[in-house]
């Protein structure tokens, strides 16, 4: 190993250990800003780095926008001038490590948009990305942080390995989970050499309880890819098992709490609405999109979309049935949804399934509103609604009420004793004595 790799990855090393080590987090979200606090709390400088300058300028005042984090927990760090905020990519000159945690969204034509991982690292070259480690944590297709991200950085020569360090570690940051922390949760990490992995594994063992080597980039960012495509395969299975009970007159909601008492060898999900959130609906098609470039197709990943994608459709053609039974069309029936957010108990609404109910109800000629205690107000192509207070006139007046998100803050004893016609997407009326009518999937 020549003297001057050596003298860096000893140097970074000693800093990693002593904490002198400067942080840099790209990306201030629902993953970057954990993690800042993280490595703050251990004693390292970090600034974090964010085009959102009311984000930068939140965290600057100690103040939080993520409620997994509280201001309590933040401003102490801020005030020590352990952790601060920029929106000045230069911030990235003098630290030691970066972690980029920037979003990977999907572009409308379901291709992986991953503009944000290269403007973070042609941002960190531009400003001297040499002689750092650089880790990837954003969630994207097996390959990018070799054949993207490395060719960036290996500019004028540079030497992976020697002259700067890279890794990829995928975010397991689950927003609102209590049971599991930054430095509880397990994380993979893998290094495009060892001297790599050597460091990025000293780096993170400081935040995370257990890091979890694997041989390459490639296979963290794989293994990622199929945490989650095993979610929306698997939610794809119990919504399709949702349709054969239909078709064969069984309660899928009997059949699955049934099926879940088995205490080895499986694993209870349940059938929904459709599939929402900014994970489970776009991971799987990095990995699809990724394949199809090595003219392999996806199969799973593919009919669990449409599976998934055509459970909106069941759920109104369900409400149509409910009112069919009372003589009554979609067209001009003043129909309340219940629960927006993408599943209960937030109020990100992001792929919410609900959107794309409202749509097909408003294409139909429902008189819709809607009520949900995280989402005040909902306005999208075509719509522009306010969450209605849940009264018993709302229940008693509406024509169907359909059960989208079951957020447990809603009163559901009132929803069973004054809704005279309830659509059940959620189950959220088990055990209820129901005064009307009540369908479910
Ligand atoms: N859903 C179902 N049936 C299920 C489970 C979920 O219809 O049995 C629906 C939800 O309503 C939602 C969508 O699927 O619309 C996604 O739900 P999710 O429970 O997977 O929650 P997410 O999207 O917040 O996924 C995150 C992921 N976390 C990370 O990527 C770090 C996922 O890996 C976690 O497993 C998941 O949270 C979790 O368990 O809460």
């Amino acid at each position: 190993m020549g003297e001057k790799l050596m003298n860096f990855k000893a140097e970074l090393l000693q800093k990693i250990e002593s904490r002198q080590a400067k942080v840099a987090v790209i990306g201030m979200g629902y993953v970057g800003l954990p993690l800042m606090v993280a490595f703050a709390e251990k004693g390292f400088t970090v600034v974090g780095i964010d085009i959102d300058q009311q984000k930068v300028a939140m965290l600057n005042r100690g103040k939080s926008y993520i409620e997994d984090v509280a201001d309590e927990v933040l401003r102490p760090l801020v005030t020590a001038g352990q952790l601060q905020a920029s929106a000045d990519y230069a911030a990235v000159a003098d630290v030691d490590a970066i972690s980029i945690c920037v979003p990977t969204p999907l572009r409308k034509t379901k291709d992986p948009d991953i503009s944000y991982i290269i403007n973070a690292a042609d941002n960190i070259v531009a400003h001297g990305g040499v002689g750092k480690l650089i880790v990837l944590e954003s969630t994207t297709y097996p390959g990018t942080t070799e054949e993207v991200i490395l060719p960036r950085l290996a500019e004028n020569g540079h030497e992976v390995g020697r002259d700067f360090f890279l890794a990829f570690s995928p975010e397991r940051i689950d927003p609102g989970r209590i049971d599991y922390n930054v430095w509880t949760t397990p994380k993979v990490i893998g290094g495009m050499t060892p001297d790599c992995l050597e460091v990025s594994l000293a780096l993170y063992r400081t935040v995370v309880e257990k890091p979890v080597p694997v041989s390459s980039p490639a296979a963290a960012e794989m293994v990622k890819l199929l945490e989650n495509t095993f979610r929306a395969v698997n939610i794809g299975l119990v919504n399709e098992v949702a349709l054969m009970c239909d078709k064969l007159g069984l309660n899928v909601w009997e059949v699955v709490e049934a099926a879940a008492t088995k205490p080895y060898g499986f694993m209870k999900f349940t059938p929904g609405p459709g599939l929402g959130g900014h994970c489970i609906p776009i991971d799987p098609h990095y990995l699809s999109w990724k394949l199809k470039t090595l003219n392999y197709t996806a199969r799973f990943i593919e009919l669990a979309a449409e599976v998934n994608g055509f459970m909106p459709e069941y759920v109104v053609n369900k409400v149509a049935e409910a009112l069919n039974k009372e003589r009554k069309a979609i067209n001009g029936s003043r129909i309340l949804v219940l629960g927006v957010a993408y599943k209960p108990n937030v109020s990100d609404m992001r792929e919410s399934p609900a959107l794309d109910i409202i749509h097909l109800l408003q294409a139909r000629g429902a008189a819709l509103s809607y009520h949900d205690p995280f989402v005040p107000d909902l306005a999208h192509e075509g719509f522009d609604l306010q969450s209605m207070p849940l009264t018993l006139d709302a229940l008693q007046s509406a024509d169907c009420v359909v059960i989208v998100t079951d957020h447990q803050a809603v009163d559901w004893q009132a929803v069973a004793a004054h809704a005279p016609v309830v659509v059940d997407a959620r189950n959220a009326m088990q055990g209820m004595t129901p005064h009307g009518r009540v369908l479910s999937l």
